[in-house]
């Protein structure tokens, strides 16, 4: 499995599968939510959708796959972070396992490539660099993909992931 790290917008990346750093309900908002239903049109709004009336809310560490829309991707995996809070273990094993389930799925799915953001370490305010290193050791032990690239959008975390890959 070949692990790449870029710099960049996580809704122009052509890969099978887009990882979406989602809240609970599903239906978008800001932050890189908001950015993958905007490029990614109202298809990917409507899947989340139905997957909200089929099964109701997405837990925190759990993962669903919808369209990709008008995104170069082929799918979009939707995963919840935790919110950083009292920094307990509960909250690094809830943001390990979206990293896991998230390829778990896309195993399942058959696809080959993946692009994850920095997931939690904005409005959910998880410190970048126990989420960098959370987010790589993860990976590496789930080896069920041909490729996984980390897209940071913020240099900070870009130079982090870089160093730690
Ligand atoms: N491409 C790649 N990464 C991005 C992009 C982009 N276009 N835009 C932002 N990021 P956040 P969270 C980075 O806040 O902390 C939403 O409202 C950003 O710089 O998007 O998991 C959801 O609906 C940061 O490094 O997600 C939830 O309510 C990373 O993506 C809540 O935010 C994650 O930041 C989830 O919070």
């Amino acid at each position: 499995m070949k692990i790449e790290v870029i710099q960049g917008d996580i809704t122009k990346i052509q890969v099978d599968a887009v990882v979406n750093a989602a809240n609970s309900s599903l239906l978008g908002s800001s932050g890189v939510d908001g950015a993958i239903h905007k490029a990614g049109g109202k298809e990917i709004l409507e899947a989340c959708q139905y997957i909200r009336n089929r099964q109701g809310k997405c837990k925190t560490g759990e993962a669903v796959i919808t369209t990709a829309g008008n995104l170069p991707a082929e799918k979009v995996i939707h995963t919840v972070g935790p919110v950083y809070n009292k920094g307990n273990k509960i909250e690094e094993e809830l943001l390990a396992n979206c990293y896991r389930n998230s390829l778990l799925l896309a195993k399942e799915y058959n696809l080959k490539t993946i692009a994850f953001p920095n997931i939690s370490t904005g409005i959910y305010r998880f410190p970048k660099e126990l989420a960098a290193e959370i987010a790589i050791q993860t990976v590496k032990k789930h080896p069920v993909v041909d490729k996984v690239i980390f897209v940071c959008f913020d240099e900070e975390n870009y130079k982090m992931y870089l160093e730690k890959v």
